[in-house]
C-alpha cells in the first residue's frame, strides 16, 4: 500500500487483492509442505513395494468443494469491489479526458482546459475518457483506477482522492513510440485552494475569450502539437515549426515527391489531412485534427505558424 494515499477505490482494491494474496500464499505454503513430506513419507526404503490406493470419497469432496468455495469468494470479492468501481456516485465531480498521441488533455465543466489534472480531495471525481488516435489506457496507480480510452467512445471511470498530494497518471496502453511521454499529474487540493483555482482559472478564461486574445501559443499547448514539434528549429517527431511558413518544402504526395512552397493553404492542409503530402524524412503519423479543432482555431494557428520566424 502507498502510505497517505487512502480513498474508496483503494480499499475496494486492496481488499480483494489482500484477500487474492493471502489465499494464494496459504496454499502455496501447504502444497510445498505436502509435497516435502510426501517425499520423504513415501520416500522408497520406507516403501520398496509400491502399493496401490483407492479413491477416498471424504478426500475427493473435501478437495473439490474447499477449491470450489475459495474461488467462488474471490468471485464475489472481485465482483462487488468491480461494481463499486464502475457505479459513479451522484454528483461527482465531471472532467473530460482526451488522450491522444502522445498527451493527455483535461477538460473541466466551465470550459478550462489543463494538462494537469486538477481535483478536490476527499470528493469524487467522475473522468469521462475518449481517445483521439488509438487506443490509450488511463492510469492512476496510487488511487487503483485503470480503464482504456477508446476512439469513438466515452469510457467511465471515478475515484476518490484521500489526502492532498501530487499523483501520477500514466498511460497503460502502448500507443506509439512516444508512449513514454504520457506520464502526467494529478494534483489534489483542499476544497478551499481546489474551489479559488478553479474559479480563477474560469474567470481567466471568459475574460480571454471577451476579449479575442490571440490564442497560438495556448493552442499548439492544448491541441498537443508540442510533444511532436519544436518552435525552436530543431526537429522532433516532426519538423519544427521555426521558419516553415513561405519555406519550400519536399513531400511525399501518393508516393512521389514534390517541392511545394508552405503557404497558407498548405499549413492549414497540414493540419486536417496530414497524410495527403508527408513531409520527406518524416514518417507519416501526424494525427488528423479534423473534428477536433474548429475553423477559428485553425485560422489562428496558421496566424500564429506565420509569425514564427
Ligand atoms: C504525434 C505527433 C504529431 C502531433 C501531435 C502533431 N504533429 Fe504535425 N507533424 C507530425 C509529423 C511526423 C509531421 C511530418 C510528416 C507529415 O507531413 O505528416 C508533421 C507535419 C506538420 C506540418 C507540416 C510541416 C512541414 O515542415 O511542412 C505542420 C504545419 C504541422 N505538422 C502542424 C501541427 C500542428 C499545428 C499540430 C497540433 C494541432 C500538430 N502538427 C500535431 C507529427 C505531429
Ligand atoms: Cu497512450
Amino acid at each position: 500500500m502507498i502510505r497517505g494515499v487512502t480513498g474508496l477505490s483503494n480499499e475496494v482494491v486492496d481488499n480483494v487483492f489482500l484477500f487474492i494474496a493471502a489465499i494464494s500464499v496459504f496454499m502455496l505454503v501447504l502444497i510445498t509442505f505436502l509435497m516435502i513430506y510426501f517425499t520423504f513419507r513415501y520416500r522408497r526404503k520406507r516403501n520398496p513395494q509400491p502399493e496401490d490406493i483407492r479413491g477416498n470419497l471424504w478426500l475427493e469432496i473435501l478437495w473439490t468443494v474447499i477449491p470450489t468455495l475459495l474461488v467462488l469468494s474471490m468471485f464475489y470479492y472481485g465482483w462487488t469491489g468491480f461494481r463499486s468501481l464502475k457505479k459513479i456516485p451522484e454528483g461527482a465531480f465531471k472532467v473530460k479526458v482526451a488522450a491522444r498521441q502522445w498527451s493527455w488533455l483535461f477538460e473541466y465543466e466551465n470550459g478550462v482546459k489543463t494538462e494537469e489534472l486538477m481535483v478536490p480531495v476527499g470528493k469524487p471525481i467522475h473522468l469521462l475518457l475518449t481517445s483521439q488516435d488509438v487506443i490509450h489506457s488511463f492510469y492512476i496507480p496510487a488511487f487503483r483506477v485503470k480503464q482504456d480510452a477508446v476512439p469513438g467512445m466515452v469510457a467511465p471511470l471515478w475515484f476518490k482522492a484521500g489526502e492532498v498530494g501530487t499523483y501520477d497518471v500514466l498511460c497503460a496502453e502502448y500507443c506509439g513510440r512516444q508512449h513514454s511521454y504520457m506520464l502526467a499529474r494529478v494534483k489534489v487540493l483542499s476544497e478551499e485552494e481546489f474551489n479559488r483555482w478553479y474559479e480563477g482559472k474560469g474567470k481567466e478564461l471568459q475574460m480571454e475569450r471577451a476579449r479575442g486574445l490571440p490564442r497560438g501559443p495556448q493552442l499548439l499547448q492544448e491541441k498537443g502539437c508540442l510533444v511532436c514539434h519544436s518552435l525552436d528549429g530543431a526537429p522532433r517527431i516532426g519538423p519544427t515549426l521555426k521558419g516553415l511558413f513561405g519555406k519550400s518544402v519536399i513531400v511525399l504526395k501518393d508516393g512521389k515527391e514534390q517541392k511545394v512552397q508552405a503557404n497558407d493553404a498548405y499549413l492549414k492542409k497540414s493540419l486536417i489531412e496530414p497524410n495527403a503530402e508527408i513531409v520527406k524524412g518524416f514518417p507519416p503519423i501526424m494525427p488528423s485534427q479534423k473534428g477536433l479543432i474548429s475553423e477559428e482555431e485553425i485560422n489562428e494557428l496558421v496566424r500564429y505558424m506565420k509569425e514564427l520566424k
